[in-house]
């Protein structure tokens, strides 16, 4: 039977984002009823998909509001679209404020006179990272984060080590069930290409062709320590030639940029900013830089791993459950910006092992990050809740 799904997420450029997408896409594809309920298009819903709709929020501005309410407006949209399109469920993607939007939407259709228990939606909410381990557990949100995850259907989360941070930092007992359903990616996009001998042309002028390619991408939080990688580089640069590509933008790239000159590397760091498609110059890396203070997953790391190009990064949260430590990247402690750079010259330096690690990341990638089987999980995870109902 194909389901009427809602689907909720930030429509940036991050991570829970494109996960949110790709499982609608391919729902879709599956003919379920797909309806995207967010603030703007989700930036990988570019084009007419057939059995997907969008819904957009509009949270008013008004001159006594500091900030717009866009919670009561999600809420408003997703009571709006559950009654017209009789939504079966709600899929929200990042905690704050969205599973508290969804829980008030379903409590003010269970208001409605005559309305039928059966047919309210379901909740699923899938954390992602900072909605656990920065934001939701701000005393701020706190309460209003703990009671609305509480009142979702079911719970998932990418990593285990977020599971165990949901249930630590939000006090929650470990008997609520959270199913731990990893990111994924399409592994028909994300796959490698052969080495260009001429694959930095139109990227540095001046570089050696010998030169490491190195690659990082992000939003340029804090948290993401983009100035590490800027660090990194100039570490390898002392052994051997290197260039850095930077993919993304955020509050921390005027630093960067300032680093890069104080450092003397400015000539070799590209900055491309936010690319919706960069897997070309992804798939002619070296190494991908990750050198995160805080990752959940590291869905970014995954793409590189998927064209077969090993990670080096920060042991952190739930990214010693996507790159294997020696096996497809290497993994230091947070801000060791002199191991992560013996890590890249050791990987440099030596192509027959970043050629085992490079093939070991694909095949890690085909046997348990394949976009299908995992995007099946969810629909298992749908079928479950409304089967409870
Ligand atoms: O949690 C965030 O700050 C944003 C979020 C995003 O939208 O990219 O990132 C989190 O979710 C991604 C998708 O599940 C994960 O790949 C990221 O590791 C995670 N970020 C953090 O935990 C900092």
């Amino acid at each position: 039977m194909s389901l009427r799904v809602g689907i909720t997420c930030f429509p940036t450029f991050g991570g829970s984002g494109i996960i949110a997408t790709e499982i609608g896409l391919s729902l879709a594809r599956r003919g379920h009823q797909i309806h995207f309920i967010c603030a703007d298009i989700p930036s990988r819903l570019d084009r007419f998909t057939e059995n997907v709709f969008f819904h957009a929020v509009e949270a008013r501005e008004y001159p006594l509001f500091d900030a717009s309410p866009y919670a009561i407006a999600l809420a408003s949209k997703m009571v709006e679209v559950t009654r017209w399109e009789r939504l079966d469920l709600l899929h929200v993607h990042y905690a704050v404020p969205h599973a508290t939007s969804a829980y008030l939407a379903r409590q003010i259709l269970r208001a409605s006179p005559g309305v039928d228990e059966r047919t309210l939606p379901r909740i699923v909410t899938t954390l992602h990272g900072t909605d656990i381990t920065l934001v939701g557990n701000d005393p701020s949100f706190l309460p209003v984060t703990r009671f609305s995850i509480l009142s979702s259907d079911a719970l998932t989360t990418p990593s285990a080590a977020l599971r165990a941070d949901t249930y630590r930092n939000l006090d929650i007992a470990e008997t609520v069930p959270i199913e731990v359903i990893p990111n994924f990616i399409d592994e028909d996009h994300f796959r490698p290409a052969p080495r260009r001998a001429d694959r930095l042309r139109g990227l540095f002028a001046d570089a050696p062709p010998d030169a490491a390619l190195l690659i990082h991408s992000s939003n340029f939080r804090p948290l993401k320590r983009v100035e590490d990688a800027v660090r990194i580089l100039a570490e390898v640069r002392r052994v051997r030639p290197a260039v850095l590509v930077l993919v993304g933008d955020g509050p921390d790239r005027s630093r960067v940029e300032a680093l890069a000159r104080e450092l003397g590397v400015a000539h070799a760091v590209r900055l491309l900013g936010n690319q919706l498609n960069f897997l070309e110059v992804l798939q002619q890396a070296d190494v991908f830089l990750l050198p995160s203070a805080m990752e959940s997953f590291g869905l970014a790391a995954l793409e590189a791993l998927g064209c077969g190009v090993p990670v080096v990064g920060s042991r952190i949260g739930g990214v010693p459950e996507v790159i294997a430590d020696g096996e497809w990247g290497v993994l230091c402690e947070v801000g060791d910006v002199k191991s992560m750079a013996a890590a890249v010259i050791s990987l440099c330096s030596d192509e027959d092992r970043r050629t085992r690690m490079a093939l070991a990341a694909r095949a890690a990638v085909e046997s348990r990050w394949r976009k299908e089987p995992i995007v099946s999980r969810y629909e298992d995870c749908y079928r479950r809740v409304l089967a409870a109902r």
